[in-house]
């Protein structure tokens, strides 16, 4: 109906100069009107132009004051015209924030004498602001008002509207589909058939959606394998003390392995079986070193070995994989890998904004032999160049499984400020040697976990919006995708 009335309207005037009075003539609601002129603006039977127009309206508290009377002038005619009445008296007659305008607003215009006792100092007054009100309220332009409690501004928006290079008297109907009886009928000849729209959007498909670390995952895996890095099977979250702590050159004393940081199992509780002879060196070196290292002089015990837990980084499948790469090397020569995981990790910590007591390590090593810091400088800035980081800073740190070690770190332009972004070093002999490794042959290896670049990437600020019971599917379903390492 809308419709109608601007296609007839403008079939006899030029323009429609404001669809707010042109609803108001035609008694339709401005809002259908101005849905009207959208949807024939898209069709172009109309052209339209915005126009904008500021009128005062009245606040809630404008309206009150407008029929009551301003605090001010209520208060003065609250006061008797002769002798005074006491403040707290006069008090009791107005809800308090009227009564505390009033007071402040009468006081200033010299109408009263406020003290305990409250008198008159003018004969009558005129309630200019009551009066103003009212010219707002009838809607009669009013100069140099400010915005204030009682009244604001508020702007209108509307149309002028004008014929359209396709504009009819009606709106065509367009078939928008064509049907066996059009065919059948021969009507198809005569009908209009409604544009393709190419790009409206189909409805939403409700297809499957990958978690954010999902993609972030696959973003990683990525860039490793387009590095040469063939992934490491984590499919065993379940590791023996052996592989996640003693093979890593990690002491049984560390307080990394007492129940406090580690999850250890009750059943199974310890593991079935060992590399014996690979066990026997590595409690040599815990021991007495060997290798050049004079070892941590402690009596190893095997029981402790034997515990088993979750594992509390990748690293655990490090040596796994290193391991069996010194065996294969003893039958077929030694061979240089690149090698990576990313799974999850499990630490017994304090859950707080960033941590939980699981998340995902992502580990990268390099097996060959003469390996430097030189190299494993190098391959990170490679790596994280291609995670959208560079300009990276590296500070000596500690890892009982690699000297010498480094944090890493990344100055973020977004939060202007350095973000360590991980861990690294090179695998000690004392780890390496045991296994089997020829002389010359160097590990450099890192770490960072899959959580933190991605609450980043995807603004998550709080670690338990990304991962468990709390997560909101919606952020699943309107994650974008995850670009890293594409573009
Ligand atoms: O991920 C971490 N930080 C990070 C990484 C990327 C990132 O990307 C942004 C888009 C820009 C932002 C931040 N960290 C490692 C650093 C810190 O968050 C740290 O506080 C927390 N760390 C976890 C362990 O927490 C106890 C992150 C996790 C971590 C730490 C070390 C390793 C792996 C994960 C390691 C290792 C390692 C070292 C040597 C040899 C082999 C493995």
């Amino acid at each position: 109906m809308a419709e109608q009335a601007i296609l007839s309207y403008l079939e006899t005037h030029e323009e429609i100069a404001d669809s707010g009075n042109f609803a108001a003539e035609c008694g339709i609601d401005h809002a259908e009107i101005v849905n009207a002129i959208k949807s024939l603006h898209g069709f172009l039977y109309v052209e339209s132009q915005d126009i904008k127009k500021e009128t005062w309206v009245l606040t809630d508290e404008g309206k009150r004051y407008a029929a009551e009377g301003s605090p001010e002038a209520q208060l003065f005619l609250a006061v008797p015209a002769e002798g005074s009445i006491a403040k707290d008296e006069l008090q009791k007659k107005f809800d308090p924030a009227i009564f505390k305008i009033g007071c402040s607003q009468a006081g200033k215009n010299k109408w009263v004498e406020m003290g305990r006792q409250v008198s008159r100092k003018v004969v009558q007054v005129e309630d200019k602001v009551k009066d103003l009100l009212l010219k707002i309220q009838k809607g009669q332009v009013c100069s140099f008002i400010t915005c204030s409690a009682d009244k604001c501004l508020k702007t209108w928006k509307g149309y002028s509207v004008r014929k359209g290079p396709s504009y009819a008297p009606q709106r065509e109907k367009f078939a928008t589909d064509l049907t066996r009886e059009n065919l059948q009928s021969g009507d198809w000849k005569k009908l209009k058939f409604k544009e393709y729209n190419f790009n409206a959007k189909g409805p939403p498909s409700e297809c499957g959606h990958l978690h954010p670390l999902n993609k972030m995952k696959d973003c990683i895996k990525r860039i490793f394998r387009m590095m040469g890095f063939e992934e490491m099977p984590t499919n065993r979250y379940v590791e023996s003390s052996f592989w996640n702590f003693d093979a890593l050159f990690q002491p049984q004393q560390h307080p990394a392995r007492d129940s406090h940081d580690t999850f250890f199992l009750k059943t199974p509780s310890t593991t079935m079986q060992l590399p014996e002879d690979y066990v026997e060196r590595v409690k040599q070196v815990h021991e007495s070193g060997g290798y050049g290292s004079r070892g941590y002089n402690y009596e190893w015990k095997r029981e402790e070995a034997n515990k088993n837990l979750l594992r509390t980084h990748t690293t655990a499948i490090s040596s796994r994989m290193l391991y069996k790469l010194a065996q294969d090397t003893k039958q077929n020569g030694f061979t240089p890998k690149k090698y990576f995981s990313i799974d999850r990790v499990f630490r017994n910590e304090a859950v707080d904004r960033t941590h939980l007591a699981e998340f995902h390590q992502i580990e990268g090593l390099i097996c060959d032999r003469g390996l430097t810091l030189g190299h494993l400088i190098g391959v990170l800035e490679d790596f994280f160049k291609r995670l959208g980081m560079s300009n990276l800073r590296f500070k000596p740190a500690y890892n009982p499984y690699t000297e010498p070690s480094m944090e890493i770190f990344s100055y973020h332009e977004g939060f202007g400020k350095w973000v360590e972004i991980g861990n690294s070093g090179m695998f000690r002999p004392e780890m390496l040697q045991p296994m089997g490794f020829p002389e010359d042959v160097r590990v450099i290896a890192w770490g960072l976990s899959l959580e933190r670049p991605t609450m980043i990437l995807y603004g998550i600020d709080n670690i338990r919006d990304l991962f468990g019971h709390r997560v909101d599917l919606d952020l699943i379903k309107k994650s974008p995708l995850c670009l890293i390492g594409i573009k």
